[in-house]
């Protein structure tokens, strides 16, 4: 019996170590048009990576053994003509073969539980530089909030809606982006895969997640906790910007809403047809919070939290009524005349 699960096991290892040569090779080539844990592009992403291939290792070898020996036991002892019908040999139980399938799989379970924990913690406990960019991301059903403290990189307080734009980091100068998850309603999870492994926000219970993108670019991930019937367009969109890029963006995004006299028309209809109530644009009367922040509205590529391009027509056919292009999301038609809708579209579209 002995010599057989030691062949076993040498060939389990063998497969061990040439997978493990194969899967070394898969690298990060920069942001992916979709979500992909494939192409990891920050710290956490990449040894989520590793970690995953070490486990379908280790479980590939355990399927080939079984499989193999599964096979070999059905050909060896296949029916064959001229057998005479008499029962096999019956054992009754082997301590040595028992001992075998208890310890075995106890050994594996016990290395695959540390290798997690250890890169789980190595994950969870990462000190902070003092470089690292600190950002409030809220989940709300169905867009993404980011409140931006007043510190270090930025020069005042802000909040961004449904793009999260985050400096680039480099091995040598390492600017990570740590992001506190709160939620406003239910749960939600953060998720993009090229960046780190998923995150909840769960209602009056705090969660941080970290990235630090090596390559910028633009990489998306999706809210990954059922949150109701938008749950699926409840897009993520991660820009990871050069320190240029970045400076740019934080001088834009700092200042109060542009104030163009030509559009008053649509600005009164804001003040007066309740959008006022849930969406703020900063230095005006507007301070709802329930919807996202429209200051910088035309400073983003989207819509509806990544679902619909940045684009006059869609802007107008989202105010006349969102049900149209997100059914179910949280903001209602507000019956605007045809004149209104213009007006207010000019409006939202000053800002920049
Ligand atoms: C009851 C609250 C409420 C009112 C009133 C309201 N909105 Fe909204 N609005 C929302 C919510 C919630 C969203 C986010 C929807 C989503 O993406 O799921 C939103 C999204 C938007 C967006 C898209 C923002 C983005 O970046 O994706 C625009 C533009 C907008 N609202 C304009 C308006 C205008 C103009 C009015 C008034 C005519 C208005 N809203 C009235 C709640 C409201
Ligand atoms: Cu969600």
């Amino acid at each position: 019996m002995l010599p057989k699960w030691l062949r076993v096991e040498r060939i389990a290892r063998l497969a061990v170590f040439s997978a493990l040569a194969l899967s070394g090779h898969a690298m990060a080539e920069g942001p992916q048009a979709t979500p992909s844990i494939f192409a990891p592009a920050s710290t956490p992403a990449t040894q989520i990576y590793h970690l995953s291939f070490f486990i379908l290792e280790i479980t590939a070898a355990i399927f080939v053994a079984v499989a193999g020996l599964l096979t070999y036991v059905i050909i060896r002892y296949r029916a064959r003509t001229g057998d005479d019908e008499s029962e096999p040999a019956q054992v009754y139980g082997s301590n040595q073969v028992e001992l075998a399938w208890t310890v075995i799989p106890i050994l594996i379970v016990v290395v695959l539980f540390l290798t997690t924990a250890r890169v789980i913690f190595a994950i969870q406990d990462a000190p902070m530089p003092t470089a690292a960019l600190e950002v409030t991301a809220v989940g709300h059903q169905f867009w993404w909030e980011y409140r931006y403290p007043k510190q270090g990189l930025v020069g005042q307080d802000f909040v961004a809606v449904n793009e999260l734009h985050v400096p680039l980091s480099s091995t040598d100068h390492p600017t990570p982006t740590y992001i506190k998850l709160l939620s406003a309603d239910v749960d939600h999870s953060f998720w993009v895969p090229q960046l780190a492994g998923k995150t909840d926000l769960i209602p009056n219970h705090p969660n941080d997640t970290w990235i630090d993108p090596l390559q910028s670019g633009l990489y998306v991930g999706q809210c990954a906790q059922f949150c109701g019937v938008q749950h699926a367009n409840m897009l993520l969109r991660v820009y990871v910007d050069t320190p240029e890029q970045f400076a740019a963006w934080l001088a834009n995004q700092a200042k109060p809403g542009i104030q163009d006299p030509s559009v008053v028309a649509g600005r009164h209809v804001f003040e007066t047809q309740a959008c006022m109530n849930c969406h703020a644009v900063q230095g005006t009367a507007a301070t709802g919070r329930f919807g996202p922040d429209l200051t910088h509205l035309m400073s983003r590529d989207t819509l509806a939290s990544g679902m619909i391009p940045n684009t006059r027509d869609n802007l107008r056919q989202w105010i006349k009524d969102p049900n149209t292009i997100k059914p179910g999301c949280l903001m209602p038609a507000m019956q605007l005349s045809e004149d209104q809708l213009d007006q207010v579209t000019n409006y939202l579209e000053t800002l920049k």
